[in-house]
């Protein structure tokens, strides 16, 4: 089966004002639909970032993989690699780690990569768990991923989730969550407020949801001292603590002196980054992310990796639509050692897909594994049209939380170990 058309659709979608150490996100989330069709017509899906240096970079790909095994899958990792050239992205909203070319160009193989697995287990009636080792379980829990937020965002109405900007309004979108999607852990995004306010927020959780499991995430906003401190006023509280400071070097000073694991999708964005932060004991849990981990089963390589060295395993998300947390399913199904709540945006989204309804549902705060072969997830076109549109129309480009945060804040400064 040979890769005969590669179509790249960007895409935009409505988001709230979710607060981070960053800034805040914008009225729109972009992402780019990757489909792929054979010589023999059969299609698969891709999902990935939609920032214009990323799409460019997408489209430069595609010449190279045309004609292409779909099974051909070190061929088009040299392909992509060979476009990519000697380029490196630096992450535009500071939130996923330092730049490097491998992450660049793991970034730009991993949609192709997706699609390809579609397409090979659409051909062979097999799930994509099943191409990468087969389910270990038959349902992938996620947490509920809480955001501090404005009530809506400058100018418009109040959105429905309401404002979050203390304790009560963290527990009140948490009850929503769980309420809707049956979540069974919680993750708070902090490193938006002072950390004494931030550990009052995880208090008011823990006191709400004396059962559930609890992290906190600040996105390296605290410095190591803070994150020490942090880290022993939250003594049995939580399950992890996420990038409290930034760099291994600043993680491995934190580590030995709090009594939880550490966890990051910052420090360790690549595979150079694993040695050092091993050897320097900076990580306990490391948060996957087959969009710049390279792909589905590149995931699975590194998470075999992190078994070795004893590191637990999470995974990370960043706004997405459903191809992705189909993706994201059919990974976290076939990992062992995923032993922990993966991330999910999916409440944020409000329902706006570019997949056909009924493939992908929550249950007690799991996905199950979707039935169909291959992702188990059919593009809905009608959608993707109308959320093609909102690209064309919104004039957003590339995701830059601190910019549209400093519009309503001139001097808003990016908090890397600020506090
Ligand atoms: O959506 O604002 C956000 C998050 O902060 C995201 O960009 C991060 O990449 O969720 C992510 C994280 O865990 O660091
Ligand atoms: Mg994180």
């Amino acid at each position: 089966m040979r890769i005969r058309e590669i179509h790249l659709t960007p895409v935009a979608f409505r988001d709230p004002p979710l607060l981070n150490a960053s800034g805040v996100h914008e009225p729109w989330a972009l992402r780019t639909v990757v489909e792929i069709v054979t010589d023999e017509g059969v299609s698969g899906l891709g999902e990935t970032y939609g920032d214009i240096s990323h799409l460019d970079r997408l489209r430069a790909a595609v010449p190279g993989l045309i004609g292409l095994e779909v099974h051909a899958h070190h061929a088009i990792y040299a392909r992509v690699a060979a476009s990519v050239g000697e380029d490196v992205v630096v992450d535009q909203h500071g939130l996923i780690g330092a730049g490097s070319n491998q992450k660049t160009v793991d970034a730009v193989f991993s949609p192709f990569e997706v699609a390809c697995l579609d397409i090979r287990g659409k051909a062979a009636g097999l799930r994509v768990a099943d191409l990468l080792g087969g389910p270990v379980r038959d349902a992938v829990p996620y947490s509920a991923y809480l955001f501090y937020k404005w009530a809506g965002h400058p100018g418009a109405a109040e959105d429905r989730f309401g404002a979050a900007l203390d304790p009560e309004g963290i527990v009140a979108q948490a009850r929503l969550f769980i309420e809707e999607y049956g979540f069974a852990s919680i993750k708070l995004k902090g490193g938006v407020f002072p950390p004494d306010q931030e550990i009052d927020a995880v208090l008011a959780l823990r006191d709400a949801f004396p059962d559930l499991p609890l992290r906190i995430d600040p996105n390296a906003a605290w410095t190591p001292a803070t994150s020490i401190r942090v880290g022993r006023a939250l003594a049995g509280v939580l399950e992890y603590l996420e990038d409290p400071a930034p760099e291994i070097e600043g993680m491995a000073q934190v580590a030995p002196e709090v009594p939880m694991p550490l966890a990051t999708n910052m420090c360790v964005v690549t595979h150079d980054h694993l040695p050092p932060a091993i050897a320097q004991g900076a990580i306990g849990v490391l948060l996957t992310d087959h969009h710049y981990w390279g792909g589905l089963l590149r995931s699975t390589q590194v998470a075999a990796l992190c078994g070795t060295f004893g590191l637990e395993l999470s995974m990370h998300s960043n706004t997405h639509l459903g191809i992705s947390l189909a993706a994201m399913t059919q990974l976290a199904a076939a990992t062992p050692n995923i032993n922990h709540a993966c991330d999910t945006h999916t409440p944020w989204q409000q329902g706006q897909d570019v997949v056909a309804p009924g493939a992908l549902r929550f249950v007690d705060g799991a996905v199950p594994l979707p039935e169909g072969p291959g992702l188990g997830v059919e593009l809905d076109r009608d959608a993707l049209a109308v959320l093609h549109e909102n690209y064309l129309k919104c004039g957003v480009e590339r995701r830059d939380d601190t910019a549209y945060m400093r519009r309503t804040d001139p001097a808003f400064q990016p908090r890397r170990g600020h506090w």
